[in-house]
């Protein structure tokens, strides 16, 4: 396989500041964000410079509250703060002042990812304090309103345990049960594989060590398998879920007898591979996964999720849209790193972690676009970089729907094959750019999902490997597709799975949507709607509070 290096994205840049784009004033690197037409319109995005992981994702009295990695001095990953925003509806979200800043001490290099708690002492972010190449579990207590924040600067926990000899020790689940403070950290044992360590306390202040609460199986090194669970667990996140179309969920409580689910992002020697869920037994003490799932079928596109229930009892993700070209463009761009769309979680009864996009999110369609579906094989649906369509489709066996977005005009759209590498004779300006989406029938239980990335971009810095994986879906029954398009973004939903990457079209015309079919497969309905942006007009890299 040919893998560009913006393939598998390190999970620290190159980490210093060494391009002019860096020393941007604030104002400059707004601008410049402001004017990428590959930013996304409808998704969360920070005010400019460098995003990645959601943190202490919550709800309280009605506002949602997203905290994220971000590097307000540039987009690239160096000396981490945390930004914080807030939303009545999921959609719309107002700045506040960054929660976080490093700081003289116990995360002087960075304020690194970590959770929202309602401790005894009061709000607290517990987060991985980062000196050096080394992090420590970190405390920061904060007022009522949840806007600013009083790091302890000194590390809860002082060290890995002894015993172990750890891969990385960072990422925080905390919750409280049977009367005990709970929390989990991120890990991996040298040898044996990813795991999670558990450490109790009873005032939030000391932590004793309960040893490792799961650990994974590292195996053989193989990057290429999209279901090795790596050699370190990043953001690691836990909790209860009943089997059933509600998503029943409730923090960890290893007396109730429900399955458990166990987030965490696949890491291997600075490589973010992708994000898993096992589904398990948990007894209070130890988790025993059953089974291990792919969260999400577009690999480190979807990273490093955090979840939390919201005030309708809904189990909510979000992850961190890793971007897909080089990171001189991203410093050029003034902006990296977008988050996913909210997603609703459920498990089914055969204990698959399913997700699907928040119902909130169909309040942001403007324009719905006429589509008609006609017989021929292949045909324009619709045009547009900032879609949400919805398709009902029959694909029986020996065939197959494929969907280009991003696609430049037909004519040159449709050459079939047609790709980077398919006609080095053409002139290289005029060859088409399309994203290939494509569901084929497996077996009668079973479909293939692959996005198809090869002619996504003629700039040829952008990550251009495939993606693929399996959706459950029984042949004859209804096939309900989702596919929100955002500018560089691209997410699938089928049949509670998930699919998201990020492309880069080049062509002012790559705005179609063609669709194709193979066999006897059909569209049983198709819509398609504009969205609408949601990004406040006025930004700063260092928000003011509003009261
Ligand atoms: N990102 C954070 C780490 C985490 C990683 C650093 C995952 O805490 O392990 O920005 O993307």
């Amino acid at each position: 396989m040919n893998h560009t290096p913006q393939d598998r994205a390190v999970s620290i840049l190159s980490a210093e500041p060494n391009d002019s784009t860096s020393g941007l004033a604030d104002s400059a690197l707004i601008e410049a964000a402001r004017s990428d037409h590959l930013r996304p319109v409808m998704h969360f995005v920070s005010p400019a410079g460098w995003l990645n992981d959601p943190n202490g994702v919550g709800w309280r009295d009605g506002v949602y509250h997203l905290f994220y990695q971000y590097n307000p001095l540039g987009a690239f990953h160096h000396s981490i703060h945390w930004g914080h925003a807030v939303s009545r509806d999921l959609l719309h979200w107002e700045d506040r002042p960054i929660a976080l800043t490093p700081g003289d001490g116990a995360d002087e290099d960075g304020c690194w990812s970590g959770v929202l708690v309602d401790a005894p002492q009061g709000p607290a972010l517990v987060y991985s304090g980062r000196v050096g190449e080394h992090e420590l579990p970190c405390v920061a207590f904060g007022s009522a309103d949840l806007t600013s924040w009083e790091p302890q600067r000194q590390p809860i926990i002082d060290a890995p345990p002894a015993e172990y000899q750890v891969t990385a020790f960072r990422d925080h689940c905390v919750w409280f049960e049977d009367g005990t403070w709970r929390q989990l950290v991120g890990s991996g044992i040298q040898g044996r594989g990813g795991c999670a360590f558990l450490y109790e306390s009873e005032d939030f202040v000391h932590w004793q060590d309960r040893g490792p609460m799961v650990v994974g199986h590292a195996g053989d090194t193989d990057l290429d398998n999209t279901e090795w669970t790596g050699t370190m667990w990043e953001c690691v996140d836990f909790f209860a879920m009943k089997p059933g179309a509600e998503g029943l969920t409730t923090a960890p409580d290893g007396g109730s007898g429900h399955p458990h689910v166990l987030i965490f992002s696949a890491w291997h020697e600075h490589q973010t591979l992708h994000s898993m869920a096992a589904v398990g037994t948990y007894d209070g003490r130890t988790f025993t996964p059953d089974r291990f799932q792919r969260l999400d079928l577009g690999g480190r596109h979807a990273y490093a999720p955090q979840t939390f229930i919201d005030g309708e009892g809904r189990r909510i993700l979000w992850a961190w849209m890793q971007e897909g070209r080089d990171e001189a463009s991203q410093m050029a761009a003034g902006w990296s790193g977008a988050m996913t769309l909210p997603r609703r979680l459920w498990l089914t009864q055969d204990l698959l972690l399913c997700a699907e996009p928040v119902p909130e999110l169909r309040a942001l369609r403007e324009r719905e676009l006429p589509v008609h579906v006609e017989e021929q094989p292949e045909q324009v649906l619709a045009t547009g970089t900032a879609l949400d369509m919805e398709l009902d489709l029959s694909i029986p066996n020996e065939s197959a729907i494929s969907l280009d977005v991003f696609a430049s005009a037909p004519e040159t759209a449709t050459t079939a094959g047609a790709g980077r590498d398919s006609d080095p004779g053409t002139d290289p300006d005029s060859r088409p750019e399309f994203t290939r989406i494509t569901l084929e029938r497996e077996t009668a239980d079973r479909l293939t999902l692959s996005v198809d990335r090869s002619a996504s971009s003629l700039n040829p810095q952008c990550a251009d490997t495939a993606h693929s994986g399996s959706v459950p879906h029984r042949e004859g029954t209804d096939l309900h597709v989702r596919v929100v398009l955002d500018q560089s973004s691209l997410e699938i939903f089928t049949e509670g799975v998930s699919l998201t990457t990020r492309v880069y079209p080049t062509r002012p015309d790559a705005e179609h949507v063609v669709l194709r079919r193979k066999g006897p497969a059909s569209v049983e309905t198709a819509h398609a709607w504009t969205l609408r942006p949601t990004e406040q007009s006025h930004r700063q890299m260092y928000p003011q509070s509003s009261h």
